[in-house]
């Protein structure tokens, strides 16, 4: 159903939950954040791991839909396991990052990519996080339409660095 216009800032509950495996994750996670901020798009930022906090990650997953999120960005790197131990405690779209910590990020990309049939990690490229919030706010973009219109002139911003051989 689509939302009255404005309704997603008036309210100020973040809609998007962003978690990553570890606080050295997050000089590149703070990216993802900034891009949805950018586009009026509330979100919160947790650090939580697949394997050093494995109750917490599952508990925030199970409790994010009644919470009001509508999607999860989830981050990591080396045996990057976050994203899919996300997917397995929600129905929620999970969008994941692989970070690059070690192997230049092919380990957390393989991981994180190669999720089982059916339990789906739409993944970006390593260190991908700016376009982790590019895409949650185009998902969004399908319920709201305020968000729908800023991508619109977000890409109209970003065109205007290129010639119009036909202008
Ligand atoms: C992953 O292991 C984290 O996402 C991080 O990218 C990597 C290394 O973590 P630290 O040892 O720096 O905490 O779980």
């Amino acid at each position: 159903m689509t939302q009255r216009a404005n309704e997603l800032n008036a309210s100020g509950k973040p809609v998007v939950g962003i978690l990553t495996g570890s606080p050295s994750d997050l000089e590149v996670v703070k990216k993802a954040q900034e891009t949805l901020t950018s586009l009026g798009i509330p979100s919160e930022l947790f650090v939580l791991s697949a394997h050093r906090t494995p109750e917490l990650t599952a508990r925030y997953v199970k409790e994010a839909e009644t919470r009001g999120l509508e999607l999860i960005i989830a981050c990591a790197g080396m045996a990057a396991h976050l994203a899919g131990a996300v997917a397995a405690n929600t129905l929620l779209p999970v969008i994941g990052v692989p970070l690059k910590s070690s192997l230049d990020g092919m380990d957390a990309l393989l991981s994180t990519v190669q999720m089982p049939p059916g339990i789906p990690v739409a993944t970006v490229g390593i260190d991908g996080a700016k376009n982790a919030g590019y895409l949650a706010a185009r998902m969004l973009a399908r319920k709201f339409p305020e968000i729908k219109a800023r991508l619109e002139e977000d890409l109209k911003q970003q065109q205007k660095r290129y010639d119009n051989p036909f202008a």
